[in-house]
């Protein structure tokens, strides 16, 4: 078995240009022509899956959409069909309004290095010359954009499925029972989507950093240490509607300005604790009337950082901020968590062979790549439960994300896919148990 990637750069950089091809081909598939919004159970759901089955076929393997729609590719060692499987991948849905490569371009780089890893015999029949299957999964929903709960689809692939979950409904009020219904999936079945962990050899993914870092050190690829404990509110503050011309201010209980008071308290909360970031990404206020204070106003509360510790500790410092604030305005609030992801550590053999992939590129900073920890969440926080995992970053310039302009260059993909090409050849050479 080789344990080193024999593929000419010309290779590389046609896989490369592929993967950003695909990328757009992808950012066509659209809920909302003009930006790019594909959510979990859509129609662009559905479509995405059959071009990702398509392009997996492609490189010769089986494809097929598991039990709670993802999408998963796997191509078999010699060894035969129950062999333990290396897992590759990333997303394929988007936040609203979204750039093109968050997740896409890791389930496309994960297509191309099984396209020059496999083996093809005199019959064109593909498989793994590697001492255990590869997997190329395209999860589908990690972002948790239409039911507010993220990693629904890699939760089900990891086994840790929540059935609280049935209940939660989408803007239009659909449960998401009826949405699996409506996709053509049997809630009753998810759990045959769960992978155990004799199954499974690891999960590599290959993710845009989504933040600054790399662009600032000038260099192309990452390792990453660990994924960031994140969880997540809806918050419900209640005051008291009145007419907007003739409610003196001494009589208002207005609900929008204690939440916008409390929304200020996130920032410089987290502002001063350092460790954790805090965002309020989402504010309404009801009735919502021009001339009318507002009696009720709803806001999320996104908290991430490197501690489980930390970030709970802010939630507690926020909650007698936000006592404070609601006392003094005579309103009352309460809090909904709708996401909870402990922190995830990336496996030390994970690092180890990312590291050493990095290190058979010539990309820049190759020779010592940097380690950084993400802030992002990410399928491979859940993942984690049932598996080593590890994650490979590739830089986005000026880090933006979740965002039209987010962007990633041709060459730094090129560069990951042969880091992450040589990082499944490393582990394929590590002494097995
Ligand atoms: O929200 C996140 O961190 C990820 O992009 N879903
Ligand atoms: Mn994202
Ligand atoms: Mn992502």
């Amino acid at each position: 078995m080789r344990n080193r990637l024999e593929v000419p750069p010309d290779r590389i950089a046609a896989a490369a240009r592929r993967v950003m091809g695909r990328c757009d081909e992808l950012a066509r598939v659209t809920a909302a022509p003009g930006r790019i919004e594909r959510v979990y159970l859509s129609p662009e759901h559905a479509r995405v899956n059959r071009l990702a089955a398509e392009w997996m076929r492609e490189v010769g393997m089986s494809a097929r959409q598991d039990a709670a729609g993802n999408e998963l590719g796997r191509l078999d060692p010699p060894a035969g069909s129950d062999a333990p499987a290396l897992l590759l991948g990333s997303h394929l849905d988007t936040v609203p309004d979204a750039g093109r490569y968050d997740g896409i371009v890791g389930v496309l780089m994960a297509i191309e290095v099984v396209r020059m890893l496999r083996s093809v015999d005199d019959h064109g029949v593909s498989t793994s010359p590697l001492p255990f299957a590869l997997e190329v999964i395209a999860f589908a929903d990690e972002e948790g954009t239409r039911f507010g709960t993220a990693l629904l689809g890699s939760s089900a692939a990891a086994g840790t499925w929540d059935d609280d979950w049935w209940s939660l409904t989408d803007a239009d009020g659909v449960s998401l029972r009826h949405a699996f219904l409506e996709f053509g999936l049997d809630p009753g079945r998810v759990g045959e989507a769960a992978r155990h962990p004799e199954q499974l050899i690891g999960y590599l993914e290959a993710h845009i950093e989504q933040g600054p870092e790399l662009h600032r050190r000038g260099e192309a690829l990452a390792v990453v240490s660990s994924i960031a404990s994140a969880r997540r509110f809806q918050v419900v503050v209640e005051g008291e509607a009145r007419h907007a011309g003739g409610t003196p201010y001494a009589m208002r209980h207005d609900a929008l300005l204690g939440a916008s008071e409390a929304a200020l308290a996130v920032e410089r909360v987290c502002r001063a604790e350092h460790q954790i970031i805090g965002t309020v990404g989402q504010l309404q206020a009801y009735p919502g009337a021009v001339n009318i204070v507002p009696g009720e106003a709803r806001f999320s509360v996104d908290l991430r950082g490197e501690f489980d510790g930390y970030r709970d500790h802010v939630w507690d410092t926020l909650g007698r901020e936000l006592d404070a604030i609601m006392g003094r305005r005579g309103l009352r609030w309460h809090a909904r968590e709708i996401h909870n992801a402990p922190a995830v550590l990336c496996a030390p053999l994970m690092r180890d062979v990312v590291r050493a992939g990095i290190a058979a590129t010539d990309a820049p900073g190759r020779r010592d790549p940097a380690t950084i920890f993400s802030r992002a969440g990410h399928d491979a926080m859940a993942l984690g439960a049932v598996t080593d995992v590890g994650m490979l970053f590739l830089r986005n310039p000026d880090g933006i994300s979740h965002h039209p302009d987010e962007a990633v260059s041709a060459a730094d993909v090129a560069a990951g896919i042969q880091a992450l090409a040589e990082s499944v050849l490393h582990l394929a050479a590590e002494p097995r148990p």
